[in-house]
């Protein structure tokens, strides 16, 4: 029997900085809704959906960033979220800043989760691949302090299998922006099994330290490394933006969805809160896994062990 599952993309346009938890639930809830009417049962939500993305800001004082965080999921703001979601049958994933209490020591990751369609957090990640600095650069007319505000994700690149068919009983794998861009990242994922990755981001659409990079650039290498992920690792991709000019900085769009050969299936017209969906055959997915990339088969892993000794290149003299 075929395995098909129905998914959409909510891009959200911006989110000011006073925009309160309960009004971004509200727009949230009416792209579930939408996504509903479109037959999805999962969407995918932006990095950081509640909150506008702060660490374009250098905060010294920790209690003001400490309001971009959240200490409990679902909290009183995003339990109507997690009510629609039970009530539609809808499952998701949310980005969102964490903070949290482990071993008697505070943490704060860049987090994502996933929801099942009973409304029950099934999957946790925390973004390993940090952009950016950790102090004030003068230099930047906006700043890019995830390396201040985060830590590096501890949880690894795990791969869920929900076991539901309005699903396809998909294999998922979630990441977080910045982490499409690498390799690795898609290739531990194919490892194990990733049939549908999963990704918010919000990616300013010019590069603030310039470099050359223009906005249909940076558009072209989002899509890129979807593209490329998902043909060399045999799965589909939901990557989904917060776009438009958000607090001064103009952030890019373009969310899309990519099939496992690497084409892109649909993609937003818009800068502003936007709804995309199509319907995944997940079978697509074992032509490239069991053909040209079948890992077991093909791959060469006594030639692979620098990709994890070591950080820097190494070119030689
Ligand atoms: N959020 C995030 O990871 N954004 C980065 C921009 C990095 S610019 C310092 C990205 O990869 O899109």
């Amino acid at each position: 029997m075929a395995r098909n599952v129905t998914v959409a993309g909510c891009q959200m346009g911006p989110v000011s900085r006073n925009e309160g938890r309960q009004v971004v639930v509200k727009r949230l809830m009416d792209m579930m809704r939408a996504a509903h009417a479109k037959g999805a049962r999962l969407c995918v939500f932006p990095e950081t959906a509640l909150t506008t993305f702060f660490p374009r800001w250098y905060m010294p004082d920790w209690n003001e960033v400490d309001t971009f965080f959240e200490t409990e999921m679902p909290g009183p703001a995003t339990r109507p979220l997690f009510d629609l979601a039970a009530e539609l049958g809808v499952g998701f994933y949310l980005g969102y800043a964490e903070k949290i209490q482990e071993n008697g020591v505070w943490h704060r990751y860049n987090t994502a989760i996933l929801v099942d369609r009973q409304a029950k957090i099934v999957g946790k990640y925390r973004k390993v691949h940090l952009p950016g600095h950790s102090e004030l650069d003068p230099k930047r007319p906006w700043q890019h302090l995830e390396k201040r505000y985060f830590e590096v994700g501890n949880l690894g690149f795990p791969t869920w299998r929900l076991h539901d068919p309005e699903l396809g009983n998909a294999v998922m794998g979630m990441c977080i922006c910045n982490d499409r861009r690498w390799p690795e990242t898609w290739r531990v994922m194919g490892l194990r099994g990733v049939e549908l990755v999963m990704l918010g981001y919000n990616t300013p659409s010019w590069n603030a330290l310039g470099g050359g990079e223009d906005p249909k650039l940076r558009l072209f290498h989002n899509q890129l490394s979807l593209q490329a992920g998902c043909y060399q690792n045999g799965c589909y991709a939901v990557g989904v933006a917060r776009a438009g000019l958000e607090d001064g900085v103009e952030m890019m769009a373009g969310s899309c969805i990519v099939a496992p050969s690497g084409e892109v299936m649909v993609e937003t017209r818009t800068s502003g809160d936007e709804v995309i969906a199509a319907t995944l055959d997940l079978d697509v997915c074992q032509f490239n896994k069991s053909t040209i990339f079948n890992f077991a088969a093909h791959r060469r892993i006594e030639h692979y062990g620098i990709i994890t000794s070591q950080t820097a290149a190494t070119p030689p003299e």
